[in-house]
């Protein structure tokens, strides 16, 4: 409503209220659901930033699902706008003009405009924003074709609840890509076993029926495809028990994965596929996963490797890694406190990452020149440390690190002092500012800050958002070659949506035996215990081990480790 405000050309403290709440809503560290639901429209009031008039909305929002002044206002603008206003790189003035002068109507027609070279005769707009709006249009395609890994996880895990919970299954499962934790997915795929034969059609009728379908896409005798409102898609196949290994093995993939696979079956007189494991038409096999490996020889592949990028032969070579675990991380060394941009305090922080089992975590906030994420002045910075000591004090067995994710500036110096710095536990340095460099200035920039002896560990290496910014122009082998050099560790950020590094780089590291921090930068006590998931997911896909990972380390040696 904010963007569509200031299309509208609302006077700017009005636009700015909505903005205020918009952030006040989205980084509240409860949903407002449970908020509405016991405290209704006075506790919603309570959260700063919010007031009656916007409450009421937000009221109506959760209750309704609807929000009739949205939709006035929606309406009383040019149509496509709200959807122009979905495109990184689009503000609301250029979108504005685009669908004032031009009559555009949304993405296909405003590609069409940069085709025709009909942008460029707007006043102030040229090539150089023809260029960014087809970089814009390009990830906005992405975010809505595949869906992000975060988001994914936990629908596809309440959808085999669902499934479970069906009188007639046996077993259920999630596969395809993400079970082998893809960073993005097109579709979920789900497979189910019915407890007999006739089973089957009660459970495709019951997936076809789940709530928020917006298409059946197919619905047949042993699968069904649907599509949810929510953009959502997701297969099912129900397949006999005694089949369901060797179908949760081809329907986990990868495609490349599973001809290797197949290929090796052919040479030992076998036939793989989703149906089970046949020897000259006679079943031998299938009913577990396992078995498709023990039959061509190879020991159990996890399906975060199964890409067909040499899996198959270090498991013929009995070299696979023996993956890191969640169990096998002792801390998190970056995490935003309410000092910075985070929700919850130190004391709360300390108290989650011990009952997660962890022995240390990092609290770094933003440093000072970072102002939109309240970065912290140094004489802020000396008053969390006293209370990072204060809380140090009430806790046993486990430690709050001093820390700060500080800013490399253009120039690729840092943003606190040396001295600062050096009192430090541990010091991120990240890029948050001149995305947009070309890739040598990018490099030159990052491999400058690498070399400055306080830094220790590089923050989201390439500062990717899916769906909303491009990975920064920048060489990452020269940048994992510096941190090689200088002795520096590469963070793995665990956010969802930022997953950066991704497992090539993270290959890479660990050849050159560079040391990767994962971790879950997060800025409230929820995402610290559900980001380490997606963290240990990507680096599984990287084949990294506990020792490529430098918080596997017990507090003692990870601080000699960082300050060597
Ligand atoms: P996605 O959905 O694009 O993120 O990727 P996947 O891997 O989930 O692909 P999807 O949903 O098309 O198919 C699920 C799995 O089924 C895939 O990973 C491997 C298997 N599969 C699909 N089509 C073929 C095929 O033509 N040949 C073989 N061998 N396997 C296939
Ligand atoms: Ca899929
Ligand atoms: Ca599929
Ligand atoms: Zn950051």
């Amino acid at each position: 409503m904010a963007e569509l405000l200031e299309v509208k050309g609302e006077i700017r403290f009005k636009i700015q209220a909505y903005q205020k709440a918009a952030r006040a809503v989205a980084e509240h560290p409860r949903p407002l659901t449970g908020i509405h639901e016991e405290g209704g429209l006075s506790a919603l009031m309570e959260i700063s930033g919010i007031g009656e008039g916007l409450g009421k909305k937000i009221g109506e929002l959760i209750t309704t699902g609807r929000c009739a002044a949205y939709e006035k206002l929606k309406a009383e603008l040019p149509p496509g706008i709200p959807e122009l206003l979905e495109v990184p790189n689009l503000g609301p003035r250029t979108a504005l003009s685009l669908a004032k002068n031009l009559g555009i109507k949304g993405v296909t027609d405003l590609e069409k405009a940069i085709k025709t070279g009909a942008i460029r005769g707007l006043p102030r707009m040229g090539v150089k924003l023809e260029e960014k709006l087809l970089r814009g249009i390009a990830l906005w395609r992405q975010g809505r074709e595949r869906m992000p890994l975060g988001l994914a996880l936990p629908r596809a895990q309440e959808m085999v609840a669902a499934l479970l919970s069906l009188p007639g299954t046996k077993r259920a499962e999630y596969a395809g890509s993400l079970r082998r934790m893809c960073e993005t997915v097109g579709d979920l795929d789900f497979l189910v076993s019915p407890k007999s034969a006739g089973d089957a059609p009660g459970i495709l009728k019951a997936f076809v029926s789940l709530p928020g379908i917006a298409e059946i896409v197919a619905h047949g005798d042993t699968k069904a495809s649907v599509r949810f409102k929510d953009g959502f898609e997701a297969d099912l196949r129900v397949v006999d028990d005694d089949a369901y290994g060797a179908a949760l093995h081809y329907f986990t993939g990868s495609k490349t994965h599973n001809i290797l696979i197949r290929e090796l079956g052919v040479r030992k007189g076998l036939k793989i596929s989703e149906y089970g494991i046949f020897r000259r038409g006679k079943r031998v096999g299938g009913r577990k996963e396992e078995e498709v490996f023990r039959a061509v020889g190879l020991p159990f592949i996890p399906p975060e490797l199964r890409e067909g990028a040499g899996e198959i032969e270090a498991a013929a070579g009995n070299s696979l890694p023996r993956l890191v675990t969640e169990d096998s991380l002792k801390g998190d060394l970056h995490v935003h406190s309410s000092y910075s941009d985070g929700t919850a305090g130190l004391e709360e922080l300390a108290r989650a990452a011990k009952k997660m089992g962890y022995e240390y975590l990092a609290v770094s906030d933003h440093g000072r020149s970072l102002k939109i994420a309240r970065g912290l002045s140094v004489t802020e910075l000396r008053k969390k440390n006293r209370e990072i000591d204060r809380v140090n004090r009430l806790l046993s067995g486990f430690r709050l690190l001093k820390a700060a994710e500080v800013d490399i500036l253009e120039d690729g110096s840092l943003d606190y002092p040396d001295d600062v710095l050096a009192g430090l536990d541990v010091v991120i340095v990240s890029v948050h500012t001149r995305f947009n460099l070309d890739s040598a200035a990018q490099t030159r920039r990052i491999t400058k800050a690498l070399a400055h002896r306080h830094a220790m560990i590089l923050g989201h290496p390439t500062g990717r958002l899916f769906g909303q910014r491009e990975p920064c122009a920048v060489d990452l082998d020269a940048v994992i070659r510096a941190a090689r050099d200088h002795g520096k560790a590469l963070e793995l950020n665990g956010q969802p949506d930022r997953l950066d590094l991704s497992s090539g780089p993270l290959r890479r590291a660990r050849e050159l035996g560079v040391p990767v921090t994962i971790n879950s930068d997060a800025h409230t006590l929820e995402q610290l215990a559900g980001y380490r998931r997606f963290g240990v997911g990507t680096a599984r896909r990287g084949w990294l081990e506990p020792r490529d990972v430098l918080n596997t380390l017990p507090l003692g040696q990870l601080l000699k480790r960082l300050h060597r």
